[in-house]
């Protein structure tokens, strides 16, 4: 669809000021690295791939929806540390051995800038405007339009094998970028072998940067502070969002741009969904209140999990459950190190979690719990909360990923879940979520606590209060 003049548009816009064609481009706030770190990326995937690597960034039509903020697509944010929707990067490796290709290697391509737009959404950054080269930090940028005639020179040299682009998934969910943007290049680059750099470049997100650390812990003590907060709250009679309410505004607050996810608040039978996110449901006396919630900060996802009892007391089945998912996840944690797998063969996180599991306890037919485990142990935690890469690649130091056990038993109205966000480091792991308490005595004497002052609850120790990791 073309988008109308601009003047009716602007008639138009006064009427739908606050509507959904103008809310789409308005941008969430990612914090940046320094320019360095994004040209080390680039440089490190230049190396290793043996062809030109083409990256669309979203062009701000993939969400449009009423309450959508443009949001940049991750591989494109990884490697340029530019949020503005219609770019696209051309990054072109060392030739083979005997060639030889001139001009810039790295090259940002934006849209013309476009003034009565601007007067909506505020001031874009643009390819002509003074100093754009040194505030990107790619060696080139040049206008969109450009794109196209580059590589197709580009091309015509026939100094490549193959270029590379991020294919698409199969099928591509949701509003097709991938699919699009790579039919684009098979009709500009017509007998152009294409092939993928989703893997390669998922690699290199998995180990993150001591700048992508700072940013995750920061999303990490502010969804602690919210779980705290939920300790202190939680009670019969309160609706399940209004728990999340609160956990929202702490991540808010204390300068989440959004959530890393839609947060689960699941009490009684619902604590048995594992993507519960309706939360209308009322807290009743006896049930526990399931609590997956976690901010993003600076683009980073926290990801954590606390199981709750509602009236501040496990009964003595909820606490043998907890106890059972609390020993599983312990046993998990303990084994991440260097080489550790989370999935695939016997020794893998996953399975150490689900041989306990399923070796502990029992539900009321007297059968053994591993059928009420239905997930996986955890994923890589980044820019996404299920982050990028291969969930079988042996663990390396610099990766983040979560453990979490769990088991649900809807006949017994009772999920538990345990989630924690762990750093690999060179001799075994920083559980990053350590300030949290997951022993249950812990937990109840918070809740008191919380009950006893609910006007004056004691505040939640602040991240500064005691160290926000342990070894
Ligand atoms: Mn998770």
């Amino acid at each position: 669809m073309k988008s109308p003049s601009a003047r009716i548009r602007t008639l138009f816009g006064l009427l739908v000021i606050c509507g959904a064609l103008f809310a789409c481009h308005l941008a969430q706030a990612r914090f940046r690295q320094p320019n360095a770190e994004y040209q080390a990326r680039r440089a490190k995937l230049r190396a290793s791939m043996d062809g030109p690597i083409v990256v669309f960034g979203y062009t701000g039509h993939e969400d449009a929806s009423e309450v959508a903020l443009f949001f940049q697509e991750p591989n494109f944010y990884y490697l340029s540390g530019h949020s503005e929707p219609g770019a696209a990067m051309l990054l072109i490796p060392d030739p083979p051995a005997g060639k030889s290709v001139s001009g810039p290697r790295e090259i940002l391509y934006l849209p013309p800038r476009d003034p009565a737009q601007e007067v909506w959404e505020g001031p874009k950054m643009g390819p002509d405007d003074p100093g754009v080269v040194e505030k990107t930090g790619f060696e080139a940028v040049e206008p969109y339009a450009r794109l196209r005639d580059d590589l197709q020179k580009l091309a015509k040299a026939k100094i490549y094998p193959a270029f590379y682009t991020l294919l698409p998934p199969n099928p591509e969910d949701g509003y097709p970028h991938f699919t699009n943007f790579t039919n684009w290049l098979r009709e500009t680059l017509p007998g152009v072998q294409l092939k993928d750099a989703t893997d390669t470049i998922g690699a290199m997100r998995q180990v993150k940067s001591p700048g992508e650390l700072a940013l995750m812990q920061k999303a990490i003590d502010l969804s602690i502070d919210a779980h705290f907060d939920a300790m202190r709250h939680v009670r019969p009679g309160l609706f399940e969002y209004q728990i999340a309410a609160r956990m929202k505004e702490i991540h808010e607050w204390g300068g989440c741009a959004r959530e890393a996810y839609a947060p689960i608040v699941g009490a009684g039978i619902d604590s048995t969904v594992l993507h519960y996110s309706i939360l209308d449901n009322e807290i009743e006396d006896g049930d526990v209140v399931l609590i997956d919630v976690g901010g993003e900060y600076g683009g980073y996802a926290a990801d954590i999990t606390r199981t709750l009892p509602a009236n501040g007391k496990f009964t003595p089945r909820q606490r043998e459950i907890y106890e059972i998912v609390l020993g599983a996840q312990n046993a998990v944690i303990a084994a991440i190190k260097p080489g550790a797998v989370l999935y695939g063969g016997p020794q893998s996180l996953h399975d150490i979690s689900y041989n306990y599991i399923n070796t502990h306890g029992h539900d009321k037919e007297g059968r053994t719990l591993g059928r009420y485990y239905p997930h996986g142990v955890g994923h890589f935690l980044g820019l996404d909360v299920h982050d990028a890469g291969d969930r079988e690649r042996p663990l390396e130091p610099g990766m983040v990923i979560t453990a979490e056990p769990g088991i649900y038993i809807p006949e017994e109205r009772l999920g538990v879940r345990i989630e924690d966000d762990i750093l690999v480091t060179k001799d075994g792991h920083q559980l990053l979520t350590a300030r949290l308490p997951r022993d249950p005595d812990e937990i109840e004497k918070i809740m008191a606590q919380g009950a006893q002052g609910s006007q004056g609850a004691p505040a939640a120790p602040s991240a500064t209060d005691s160290p926000a990791s342990a070894h």
